[in-house]
């Protein structure tokens, strides 16, 4: 199998957790922004990484959506599972792996690059990256506003995740696509001081998840 991704993508890293908890052999082939969509359109009709080829001689050719991606990963390898067994809990975790996604995924951006933009220059003050982290801030309408409404979400965002704090998963007794989602999509806050110290526990439990599923830490954790 091969992933197609940004070596940055937290959506990226989402898939990169699924993959190593059921233990499944992959490639990947990071893509270079702004000419990745070159090769994705014609592909999948699609933009967005990530994309998983299957490398079989049977359909599916590409997977584009971490979401889309999990359900294949789960048909191809049933255990472990990722999807509660009563259907009620499946539910659940659809529901909050597709908030997760289309809501704190992209709040997670706003603020991550706010700070990058401003007190997290440090981080890299080179000028390619202040150049690309102005290129991201544009494509993805970066504005104050925008990012004050993104706090305000993350911040219910770890209300809804407080049974992390006693170690609990998020949904049923084991981890499921909803703790992925969760701990993949979070991940970027581990580098804003402001999180790590009012949420600690948020971190302890994306590095918990991160060695369940084999996969290297994110930046500052
Ligand atoms: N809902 C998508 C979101 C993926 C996404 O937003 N990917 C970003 C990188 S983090 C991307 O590919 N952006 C480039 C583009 O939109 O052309 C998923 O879960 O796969």
């Amino acid at each position: 199998m091969l992933l197609l991704q940004f070596s940055t993508s937290h959506y990226c890293r989402k898939v990169r957790l699924a993959l190593g908890y059921k233990n499944l052999a992959y490639r990947v082939e990071n893509l270079t922004p702004g000419l990745h969509a070159l090769k994705l359109k014609p592909m999948t009709g699609l933009t967005t990484v990530p994309v998983l080829l299957p490398e079989e001689t049977v359909e599916p050719v590409a997977i584009a959506d971490s979401t889309a991606i999990f359900q294949y990963l789960e048909k191809i390898r049933p255990v472990p599972s990722l999807y509660p067994k009563d259907l009620a809990l499946k539910t659940r975790a659809e529901l909050l792996e597709d908030w997760l996604d289309e809501s704190i995924g992209t709040a997670t951006r706003f603020v991550y690059y706010d700070y990058r933009a401003g007190e997290g220059q440090a981080i890299d003050p080179s000028l390619l990256s202040r150049l690309l982290i102005n290129v991201v801030r544009r494509q993805y309408g970066i504005s104050p506003g925008a990012v004050k409404l993104a706090r305000s979400r993350l911040q219910l965002a770890m209300q809804v995740l407080s049974s992390w704090q006693q170690g609990s998963p998020l949904i049923g007794e084991t981890l499921s696509i909803a703790d992925l989602a969760a701990a993949a999509l979070l991940s970027p806050l581990a580098l804003l001081p402001e999180y790590r110290k009012t949420y600690p526990w948020v971190f302890e439990r994306i590095r918990a998840i991160h060695e369940s599923c084999g996969e290297p830490l994110p930046p500052g954790l």
